[in-house]
C-alpha cells in the first residue's frame, strides 16, 4: 500500500511541510513514504499489515468487533521519565524538574540517532489536530513516524488525515513538526519482530522551535506525540507565551436535577482514576443528576472575552488503564471499549477475547498474559505475577462513551467553575476541602503529593510532589508555571473555586475509609454547590470543609465519626506535610512566586 519514495504523491500542497518530509526522509532513509489520509479504508489495511506482521491479534469480532490485540517489548511498557529532555536554549528555562541537555548538543545526538533509523520501514507522514479540526483552540502537529500502530492509535486519540492537511495548507497555524522512530532499521533479509522497538531512549522537546523528537519506544505517551509530547509539555509552553492554560485535567459536567450543568477540571497524577472520575454514575439517592464526560486527561483552558474560563479537550479518544476498569467501578468505559478500541498488554483469554486484573471477579481458568506466557489464577498466585500489566491500556473513541457531553467537540468548549486537585494519599490528607481563594489554592495545586503509579517507569508507592499532577509535564520552569497560574487570575472575571479531594485515605488497619467511584458523586454535588455559593461549610487551618451535615448521605449511611475521621485535619500530621512542600519549593527557590512563601507562612501561622 504504501508508494515507492519515487512514486509519492505529497497529500498536502504545504511546501515547508512537503520539503521538511523530503529532508527527513533522506535523514531517516525509509523505504516507503505513506502520507496518512485517515480514511477508514486506510485504517483497516494498516490493521490487516499488523495482523499480518504479528503486531496486532485480531480479537473475536462478534464478542470484540472492531478491537485488536497488542503486546508490546516487556522492556517499553511506560513513559520513560528518566529519558525524557527539555531542551530548551537555557538550563534555567527548563527548571530543575526536568532533564536538561543543551540544544545544540541534543541535536547532534538526535541527528546520529535518526541517521538510517528507518531503512527498511515505512515512513508514515501523519497530520493530527489536538482539539476539533478548526477551532480557534486547537493546534496543529504533524507526526513522521515508522510505527503503524502509533498510526491507528492516533486515528482513535487525535483527529487526523485529509481535514488536518486542509488546515495545514491553508498555512494559517504554527505547525509543530513530531519525529518518531522506534529505533530498529531493517536490513535486507532481517526479520521484523511484532514490536520493534530500541533500549536506548530519547524523548526530546525543544520548546523554542516547538519541536518533537522520540526514539527508541513505541508506547503510550513516549509514542503516541499529541498526547503528553504535545498537548502538555509543547503547550505549556505555548499557553504560557498566549495567556492560557494546558493542563493535566480530566473535565466533567456536573447536571442537576433541575437542568443546571457545572464544568469542574480536575489535576490528578497518571492512573490515580481520571478516567473513573470523569465517567461516574451518580449512586443510588441521585436520581435526576448527571455526570457529562469532556475529557479525561488533558484540558486546554482559554478566558473568552469576557473573562470566563472555557476549557477543551484537545483529544478524540481515552488512552485507559485497563485493570481496575469493569462494569462495577466504571460502566460507561465498558461500554466505551467494547468496540473499535485497541488493547495493549492485557491478557488474552482463549475465545479471543480480552481479559485484566479487575475486569470480574472470577479471573478466567486459564489465558495468555501480557508477555503471551499461559497464565492460570494458580500460576499467578505462585509466581506474583498479573495477567495484564499494571500499565496495560485501552485505546478507545471518545464519542462511543455514553456519557461524553454533547459540548464535547464545541469548538469555544466548555465554562470551567471549578478546579479540583488531587493524589494518592493514605493518610494526612482529607478527602476535601476548598482553599480560600485563587492564590491559596494554587499553593494547594503547587504542593500536591501523591504515590508513584506504574505509569511511568520507576518505583511504585512512593509519595512523590507532583504540583498539579504535572511534574512529568511541564515543559518549563515549575516556579514559572505557578507564576503563570497566579498571573491567570488577573485576566479573569470570575475566578473558579479550587479544591482539593483525596479519594484514597487508609484507617490504622490500612483499609481504604471511603468507597470511591460512584460514591465521590457526593464530594461532586458539595463542589458545585460551593461553587454556586449554596452549600455550607466550616473553616479549617487549611482551607474549607464540609460539615457531616453538608454532604448528601442519600442513599449510602455513613457514620459521622468516620466522616470525621476521613476529614479530619491533624495539626501535628499537616505541619511535616509542610515540611515536605520545602523539599521541592528549595529546587525550586529562585523562580518561585513570593506569594507561594507568603501562603506557607500563613499555613504556617493557621496551623
Ligand atoms: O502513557 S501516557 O502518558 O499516555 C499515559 C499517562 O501516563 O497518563
Ligand atoms: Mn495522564
Amino acid at each position: 500500500m504504501a508508494q515507492t519514495l519515487e512514486a509519492v504523491t505529497p497529500l498536502s500542497t504545504n511546501k515547508h511541510l512537503v520539503r521538511w518530509v523530503e529532508k527527513m526522509a533522506e535523514l531517516m532513509k525509509p523505504s516507503a513514504i505513506h502520507w496518512v489520509d485517515g480514511s477508514e479504508g486506510e485504517y483497516q489495511k494498516l490493521c490487516d499489515l499488523m495482523v499480518a506482521k504479528g503486531t496486532f491479534i485480531r480479537l473475536n469480532q462478534q464478542l470484540w468487533p472492531g478491537c485488536f490485540y497488542a503486546r508490546s517489548d516487556a522492556g517499553d511498557v511506560a513513559r520513560v521519565e528518566d529519558r525524557t529532555f527539555i531542551c530548551s536554549l537555557s538550563k534555567d528555562m527548563a527548571g530543575p524538574t526536568n532533564n536538561w541537555v543543551n540544544p545544540f548538543e541534543m541535536r547532534r545526538t538526535l541527528k546520529s540517532l535518526f541517521r538510517g533509523c528507518m531503512r527498511g520501514r515505512t515512513m508514515y507522514v501523519l497530520p493530527y489536530s489536538m482539539g476539533p479540526v478548526g477551532s480557534p483552540m486547537s493546534q496543529i502537529g504533524v507526526e513522521l513516524t515508522d510505527s503503524p500502530y502509533v498510526v491507528v492509535n492516533m486515528r482513535i486519540m487525535a483527529r487526523i488525515g485529509l481535514p488536518v492537511f486542509k488546515e495545514i495548507d491553508k498555512d494559517e497555524k504554527r505547525v509543530v513538526p513530531c519525529v518518531h522512530s522506534v529505533g530498529m532499521p531493517l536490513g535486507p533479509g532481517d526479520k521484523d519482530v511484532a514490536w520493534p522497538c530500541n533500549q536506548e531512549k530519547y524523548i526530546v522537546h525543544f520548546p523554542e522551535t516547538r519541536e518533537i523528537w522520540s526514539y527508541g519506544s513505541g508506547y503510550g505517551g513516549n509514542a503516541l506525540l499529541g498526547k503528553k509530547c504535545f498537548a502538555l509539555r509543547i503547550a505549556s509552553n505555548i499557553a504560557r507565551d498566549e495567556g492560557w492554560m494546558a493542563e493535566h485535567m480530566l473535565i466533567l459536567g456536573v447536571e442537576n436535577p433541575q437542568g443546571e450543568k457545572t464544568y469542574i477540571a480536575a489535576a490528578f497524577p497518571s492512573a490515580c482514576g481520571k478516567t473513573n472520575l470523569a465517567m461516574l454514575i451518580p449512586p443510588p439517592g441521585f436520581e435526576g443528576w448527571k455526570v457529562w464526560t469532556v475529557g479525561d486527561d488533558i484540558a486546554w483552558i482559554k478566558p473568552d472575552e469576557k473573562g470566563e474560563l472555557r476549557a477543551i479537550n484537545p483529544e478524540a479518544g481515552f488512552f485507559g488503564v485497563a485493570p481496575g476498569t469493569s462494569p462495577k467501578t466504571n460502566p460507561n468505559a465498558i461500554e466505551t471499549l467494547s468496540r473499535n478500541t485497541i488493547f495493549t498488554n492485557v491478557a488474552l483469554t482463549p475465545d479471543g477475547g480480552v481479559w485484566w486484573e479487575g475486569l470480574t471477579d472470577q479471573p478466567p481458568a486459564e489465558c495468555l498474559d501480557w508477555q503471551g506466557n499461559r497464565w492460570t489464577p494458580e500460576i499467578g498466585k505462585q509466581a506474583g505475577k498479573k495477567a495484564a500489566h499494571p500499565n496495560s491500556r485501552f485505546t478507545a473513541p471518545a464519542r462511543q462513551c455514553p456519557s461524553i457531553d454533547p459540548h464535547w467537540e464545541d469548538p469555544e468548549g466548555v465554562p470551567i467553575s471549578a478546579f479540583v486537585f488531587g493524589g494518592r494519599r493514605a493518610s494526612g490528607i482529607p478527602l476535601v476541602y476548598q482553599a480560600f481563594n485563587w492564590s491559596a489554592g494554587v499553593y494547594v495545586g503547587a504542593t500536591m503529593g501523591s504515590e508513584t503509579t506504574a505509569a511511568a517507569a520507576g518505583a511504585v508507592g512512593k509519595v512523590r510532589r507532583d504540583p498539579m499532577a504535572m511534574l512529568p509535564f511541564c515543559g518549563y520552569h515549575m516556579g514559572e508555571y505557578f507564576r503563570h497560574w497566579l498571573r491567570m487570575q488577573r485576566t479573569l472575571s470570575v475566578t473558579p473555586r479550587i479544591f482539593h479531594v483525596n479519594w484514597f485515605r487508609k484507617d490504622e488497619n490500612g483499609e481504604f475509609l471511603w468507597p470511591g467511584f460512584s460514591q465521590n458523586m457526593r464530594v461532586l454535588k458539595w463542589i458545585t454547590e460551593r461553587t454556586r455559593s449554596r452549600a455550607a461549610g466550616k473553616e479549617t487551618p487549611i482551607g474549607w470543609v464540609p460539615h457531616y451535615e453538608d454532604i448528601d448521605w442519600q442513599g449510602m449511611p455513613f457514620a459521622r465519626e468516620k466522616f470525621e475521621q476521613i476529614q479530619n485535619v491533624d495539626r501535628a500530621c499537616w505541619r511535616s506535610e509542610v515540611i515536605g512542600h520545602e523539599e521541592l519549593f528549595i529546587d525550586l527557590h529562585d523562580h518561585l512566586p513570593p506569594e507561594m512563601i507568603y501562603e506557607r507562612e500563613l499555613l504556617i501561622c493557621r496551623l
